[in-house]
């Protein structure tokens, strides 16, 4: 039976990358962190919590990877982990740059260490291409980072690059443009905006606050995002993909699409608070993923609406159960309304 270890097998990629290779009939350990509260929900959730093995790591701490790889004894390691919100990384561009970019590289070094022979996937990021281009990128187009979360990213990239060149490493780079689900996490926009439609057709909220609407990205379905990941690994040679739906839409097309998933008009119910920007952000993202459809055979099913589609009526489903008192692992019924967040763009009105 084959192992794999899982990197943040409690965030959203992780849940539905550990339910994919269950069912490839691998034994999976998962790395988490301790927290005072725990928050297994995803698992929960896929209904997986019990057919996972857990191993506390931080990636903070190379002891603590080292050890993982020693327990688990994998075939191939997954790395997830990471500090993935982009506003979040201006705030904590350290903590990003210790998490995000050194992290990777504690695990490559105990590869190259204690298991040369492991596979690697790192969760890179569309992200890297930053804001500099208004047309398609692949595998070879410049990035050029925008925040702190992307630079983290590229050195990371750019460390797997190195350690597969120079130590002969199995270590591929996943170019993951963005990827969403019901169980994405409820800070990102797309998550933000089917959980606060759903409660606005149920009469729970009145508005939604956003930021750049006007930004445009290329969004697939998450479920299918981890069967990439898991081909990579299955090739002869290590290498580099972008996965992607090659389409692009606004956030703006986004909330049009949500709200008429419910009968409303979405202008009406829209508030655009300059506390939702982001110092710089990415204007545009559409990804090329020829390479990926020839080399792997992978291709996306789930398109821009039926994404729309699956996410809102997801939300609406919870919050009516939760309307009806009932209860069940699920992440916004107790999440904190942004505006309790301070920060340097959520600061105190005065
Ligand atoms: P996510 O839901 O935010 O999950 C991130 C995971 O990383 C969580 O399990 C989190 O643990 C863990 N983590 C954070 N800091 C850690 C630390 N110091 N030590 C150990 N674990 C830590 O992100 P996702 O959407 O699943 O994304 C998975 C990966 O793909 C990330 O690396 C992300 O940057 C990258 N990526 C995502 C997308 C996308 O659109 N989703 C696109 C490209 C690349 P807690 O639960 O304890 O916080
Ligand atoms: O923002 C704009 C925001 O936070 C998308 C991560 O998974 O994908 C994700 O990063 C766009 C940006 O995702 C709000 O300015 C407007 O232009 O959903 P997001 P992201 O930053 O693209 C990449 C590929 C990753 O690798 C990351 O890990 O939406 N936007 N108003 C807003 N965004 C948020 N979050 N909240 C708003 O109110």
């Amino acid at each position: 039976m084959k192992h794999a270890l899982v990197t943040g097998i409690t965030g959203q990629d992780g849940a539905y990358l550990a339910d994919f290779l269950l069912k490839k009939g691998y034994r999976v350990f998962g790395t988490y962190r301790r927290l005072s509260t725990p928050n297994f929900w995803r698992l929960q959730y896929l209904g997986i919590f019990d057919k996972v093995e857990l191993l506390p790591v931080d990636l903070l701490d190379s002891f603590s990877i080292t050890e993982a790889i020693k327990i688990a004894q994998p075939d191939e390691i997954y790395n997830l982990a990471a500090m993935s919100f982009v506003g979040a990384s201006f705030e904590q561009p350290l903590a990003s740059a210790e998490i995000t970019g050194l992290g990777v590289v504690k695990f490559l070094e105990a590869m190259r260490n204690i298991a040369p022979d492991v596979r690697f996937y790192q969760a890179s990021t569309s992200e890297m291409y930053g804001d500099n281009l208004f047309t398609e990128q692949s595998e070879d187009t410049l990035f050029e980072p925008s925040s702190p979360y992307a630079a983290a990213k590229l050195y990371a990239h750019s460390m797997v690059k190195i350690y597969r060149k120079g130590y002969g490493l199995f270590a591929c780079n996943g170019i993951l443009f963005n990827h969403e689900s019901p169980i994405r996490g409820l800070e990102f926009v797309t998550r933000k905006i089917t959980n606060a439609v759903a409660k606005i057709s149920l009469g729970l909220e009145d508005y939604i606050e956003l930021g750049n609407i006007d930004a445009k990205r290329d969004w697939g379905y998450a479920p299918e995002y981890v069967e990439a990941m898991w081909l990579m690994l299955q090739q002869d040679e290590p290498d580099d993909y972008v996965v992607a739906t090659n389409e692009t839409h606004t956030i703006r097309e986004f909330l049009e699409v949500a709200f008429d998933h419910v009968g409303l008009d979405w202008e009406k119910y829209i508030r655009i608070d300059e506390r939702f920007m982001r110092p710089v952000d990415v204007r545009y993202l559409k990804g090329n993923y020829d390479k990926g459809r020839e080399k792997l055979g992978w291709e996306p099913l789930t398109k821009f609406s039926g994404l729309a589609e699956i996410m809102l009526k997801s939300d609406v489903e919870r919050w009516k159960k939760w309307v009806n008192g009932e209860h069940f692992p699920w992440d916004a019924w107790n999440y904190p309304n942004e505006k309790k967040i301070l920060s340097r763009k959520l600061k105190l009105d005065r």
